[in-house]
């Protein structure tokens, strides 16, 4: 059983396409809750986080968008996710674009630095997400997290993330599409690349289970960083990124499901889901039945790998 806080994380100030503001409530129609309830585990929502106050901020790049909502949103989410992992739960963070992944990693972060436990990263997305603000040309600060959690320069207006994940714990999964000033920036730093030509050479699964191997062998903490745009646009159309060449439904479920059986996971964001852009709720409902397999919805209770 594990005891799971559900953060509503309305936020759209990472990217310009209105909606994910709407993703919290698209989340909760769409059964999270009681998909989670189901497997035996315990409940608590926290509702809707909100802004009261909006600080302003500047940089240097003119063309980053609205950084003071961004910065306060980062600053609440770090504060929220530590709470929750120090009550002793998983906090499962529902987006909300990208940028709230800025705070709910540096509150993992800060829980992981006092319990003096290593924490992984792996990063379920079509995109690396690795600009800093100063690399950024679209100026939409969801493009950012990978890089301020890996704690690169160029992030000056944020707080100093509370302790960078050394690139050798970040894993990327799934990606195909990554700008020019990040792909220089990856091949400086030593981040395990799986984009979808090497998953598609090596399966969903092997360089999973290396990683996850890694996790445990360190006795590390695991936040998973799940943007839809990591699916197929086929299979899930509400997302304002999508990139062709996604991973299907049995390779999102195998994930999923491996993610389970291994034990590790800790923290949890869904993130990019714009409702606006769904078909009849179908995105919504396969984030929900993902977090299921996550939390360890199967066909066949048979004996399982694990790595506990
Ligand atoms: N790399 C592009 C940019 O910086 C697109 C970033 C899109 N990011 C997300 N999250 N949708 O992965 O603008
Ligand atoms: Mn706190
Ligand atoms: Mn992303
Ligand atoms: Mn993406």
């Amino acid at each position: 059983m594990t005891r799971t806080i559900l953060i509503g994380a309305p936020i759209d100030s990472g990217q310009r396409r209105p909606g994910c503001l709407m993703g919290p409530a698209a989340f909760r129609v769409a059964g999270i809750a009681a998909a989670i309830r189901e497997l035996g585990h315990e409940v608590t929502d926290w509702g809707d986080l909100a802004l009261t106050d909006v600080p302003a901020a500047t940089c240097s790049n003119p063309a980053v968008d609205q950084l003071p909502e961004t910065l306060a949103w980062t600053g609440l989410l770090t504060e929220k996710v530590d709470d929750a992992l120090s009550a002793g739960a998983m906090p499962v963070i529902l987006g909300g674009d990208h940028s709230l992944a800025l705070g709910s990693v540096a509150g993992a972060a800060l829980h992981a630095r006092r319990v003096g436990r290593p924490l992984f990263l792996l990063w379920l997305d079509a995109h690396s997400d690795f600009h800093t603000p100063m690399t950024t040309t679209s100026g939409n600060l969801h493009g950012t997290p990978v890089a301020y959690i890996a704690g690169r320069d160029g992030f000056d207006a944020f707080p100093a993330f509370p302790q960078p994940i050394p690139p050798s714990r970040i894993c990327l999964y799934g990606i195909r599409s990554v700008d020019p000033a990040e792909h220089a920036a990856l091949l400086r730093h030593d981040l395990a690349i799986n984009d979808m030509r090497v998953l598609d050479e090596q399966g969903i699964v092997a360089p999973l289970r290396a990683f996850l191997s890694k996790v445990h062998e360190a006795g590390g903490l695991l936040h998973v960083s799940l943007d839809v745009d990591f699916l197929d646009p086929s299979i899930a159309p509400a997302v304002g990124t999508t990139v062709p060449g996604g991973t299907t439904f049995r390779e999102a479920h195998l994930v999923m499901e491996l993610l389970h059986e291994s034990g590790l996971v800790t923290s949890l964001d869904l993130v990019e889901l714009n409702p606006f852009l769904d078909d009849r709720g179908r995105t919504a409902k396969l984030m929900v039945d993902l977090v299921g397999s996550l939390m360890g919805k199967k066909v066949f209770d048979r004996p399982t790998r694990s790595y506990a």
